[in-house]
């Protein structure tokens, strides 16, 4: 991989997008292999993700400009849908999926950031969907995703305005969980990682399921799902070890993912 590092701690795995040349602008190649590298992820080892970007000025600011510059009509189409494609396996992995927000997440960075379950950044970050600027609309799920996590008017007024906000105005509108120094926003991310990690998966990877399909159905069919991934749960190893700690006062827990 020439872009995307992957590092395993524990249960965590850690992307980092990796051109900082273009400050982790999101070419062809770039999609490719961060779509390479999420499928390649253990899921039978691995219980949350974090993705953050190569050094301390910019998360990812945006697709590349360069490459999209040329595209025809047919081929924007193309490469919104791929985009679309893998931001939203992302979206719907299994694990959890932290973003790591060290600086510009514009565009495609902050589309990228919104299919995450959830977004931690850097004080230095800012966040925008230019794109109107550029002549074009957001276009890997940013017109969708913003909306739905802030409100419709203020993604409006973002997306229509193409302005930039900075980290307390994110944190402010509920675009991001939290704001952290730079330095300590990945040991925070890699804290709250391990803290899920420490849950039983089982739980937590249904516990984003009923969020993530309630969000996109009524209330009578979410409660549905609710129930039917709450009834998987038991009779599980993790099920029984849970409420057994619990029953025989034992603080110590083994979750084994079964
Ligand atoms: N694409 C290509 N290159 C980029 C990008 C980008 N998005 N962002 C930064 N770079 C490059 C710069 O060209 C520059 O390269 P070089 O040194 O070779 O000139 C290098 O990165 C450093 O950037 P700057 O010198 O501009 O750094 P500054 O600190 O002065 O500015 C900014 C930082 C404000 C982040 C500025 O670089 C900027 O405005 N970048 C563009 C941000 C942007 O508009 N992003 C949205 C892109 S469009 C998009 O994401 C659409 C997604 C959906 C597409 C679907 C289409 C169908």
């Amino acid at each position: 991989m020439e872009f995307i590092k992957y590092e395993v701690e524990g249960y965590v795995g850690i992307i980092t997008i990796s051109r900082p040349k273009a400050l982790n602008a999101l070419t062809s190649v770039v999609l490719r292999e961060l779509d390479e590298t999420i499928d390649a992820v253990d899921l039978d080892a691995i219980r949350c993700l974090i993705i953050t970007g190569e050094g301390e000025k910019s998360f990812v600011a945006g697709a590349d400009i360069g490459e999209q510059s040329t595209l025809t009509k047919e081929q924007g189409v193309a490469w919104g849908l791929n985009g679309n494609r893998i931001f939203r396996k992302i979206e719907t992995l299994p694990i959890p999926v932290i973003a790591a927000v060290n600086g510009f997440a514009l565009g495609g960075g902050c589309e990228i950031a919104m299919c995450c379950d959830i977004r931690m950044c850097s004080e230095n970050a800012k966040f925008g969907q230019p794109e109107v600027g550029l002549g074009i609309t957001p276009g890997f799920g940013g017109t969708l995703r913003l909306a739905r996590l802030v409100s419709p008017g203020m993604a409006k007024e973002m997306i229509y305005g193409a302005g930039i906000i900075k980290a307390d105005r994110a944190l402010q509108i509920g675009l991001v969980n939290s704001v952290h120094p730079i330095e300590e926003l990945l040991p925070a991310a890699k804290k709250l990682a391990a803290q899920i990690s420490a849950n039983a998966p089982i739980a937590v990877r249904n516990s984003k399921k009923a969020i993530n399909e309630g969000l996109e159905v009524g209330m009578d069919e979410a409660i549905k799902i609710e129930a039917a991934l709450f009834g998987d749960c038991f009779e599980t190893a993790d099920q029984k070890e849970g409420m057994g700690a619990f029953l025989e006062k034992r603080k110590e827990k083994n979750f084994i993912n079964k």
